[in-house]
């Protein structure tokens, strides 16, 4: 399998993460990438290709362009304002205030666009998200030039972010700009499969009013993990998109044995469904050792989880979200990868 990647995720460099009442060193750092790359040489898993510059209006068909706007100018706006750390937002338009005016003033703007507090915005943020779109796009393509399968290796990861919001580490929603890539190429039904410990809540909010995209996710059950406010069973989809999300929140200590009996749940739906192809959201955050995540699935548990993947039989993008089990990152995706192909052939 091929993978898509630059080096150019680097400059996401954030120092800040606010988590526990403090500042620290973000869990979605840079080396993450740096071990996911070592595993897929170390097991030979194919050629590693770097991404082509693809239209920005691949990635205007799923963002807002304000969003986009502020995305591309929110670091420098917030350095003219005097400000000297990162920035970070600190009010929300709650729901005892929901306006939906758009604020003119920066620290306004960082609340009205973002979704979470924990994720520090620096010089070069949004530079890195474009190429980690550019990534997925680049592996969508793939797909389309006839590989079974391909992986990219995005960072920063993507399916927090909505339409309008990012938070949770995301900023550009790679999955689904890649999705709908997968559509404008032919696919006439995509399928989204979300293996993420975390709720795709951005992924599932692009396409809860659409039926020619599915979105199936296995999660850390909302009420007690990270998105919280997004992510449970009774989230069904809207209008044309009724029936067509599917969410499968789990609690906390889920082994790889009750976790597999979700998966086998979502392929049902998809095979149902009658997708063309599959883009699977994948986040090993669902590792036992994970620093920020609560289920125990083990190494070789991701081996499996790639042939229960490949049994579908349909061509499948695999995306890179989260994992913060820095050293075991690798081990742990390309295992996804490998156990993939196996059964894929
Ligand atoms: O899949 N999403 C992630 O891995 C990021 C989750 C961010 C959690 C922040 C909790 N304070
Ligand atoms: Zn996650």
């Amino acid at each position: 399998m091929k993978t898509v990647y630059s080096p150019d995720h680097i400059l996401r460099n954030a120092k800040t993460e606010l988590a526990g009442g403090q500042l620290v060193t973000p869990f979605e750092c840079h080396q993450r990438a740096d071990y996911v790359v070592a595993a897929i040489k170390s097991q030979q898993l194919g050629q590693i290709v770097p991404p082509t510059q693809w239209p920005r209006q691949y990635v205007e068909s799923i963002h807002d362009p304000g969003y986009l706007t502020f995305l591309d100018t929110v670091w420098q706006r917030w350095v003219n304002a005097g400000n000297q750390g990162e920035a970070i937002p600190n009010v929300w338009p709650s729901r005892s205030m929901p306006s939906q005016r758009i604020p003119r003033h920066i620290e306004g703007q960082l609340g009205y666009y973002s979704l979470a507090g924990e994720t520090s915005i620096s010089g070069g943020t949004a530079e890195a998200a474009w190429v980690s779109a550019n990534v997925a796009l680049s592996a969508a393509e793939l797909l389309n030039q006839h590989e079974h399968s391909a992986f990219a290796l995005c960072r920063p990861p993507g399916h927090h972010a909505s339409n309008d919001q990012y938070g949770g580490y995301c900023f550009i929603n790679n999955a689904a700009i890649a999705a709908q890539k997968l559509r404008y190429d032919g696919a006439q039904k995509v399928a989204i499969l979300d293996v993420d410990f975390h709720h795709g809540n951005g992924t599932q909010k692009i396409f809860y009013q659409r039926d020619d995209v599915l979105f199936c996710s296995i999660h850390g059950d909302p009420m007690v993990a990270f998105p919280y406010f997004l992510g449970f069973a009774d989230e069904t989809g809207e209008g044309p998109g009724a029936g067509h999300n599917l969410n499968i929140p789990l609690p906390p200590g889920t082994p790889y044995s009750i976790w597999r009996v979700a998966l086998c749940r979502a392929i049902t739906k998809i095979l149902g469904y009658g997708a063309d192809a599959i883009v699977v959201s994948l986040g090993v955050d669902t590792f036992e050792n994970d620093p920020i995540s609560f289920f125990k699935l083990r190494s070789d548990d991701f081996i499996d989880m790639g042939k229960t993947i490949a049994s579908m039989g349909l061509p499948t993008l695999f995306i890179m979200e989260g994992g913060y089990a820095v050293e075991e990152i690798g081990t742990n995706t390309v295992n996804v990868l490998k156990g993939f192909e196996n059964l894929a052939g």
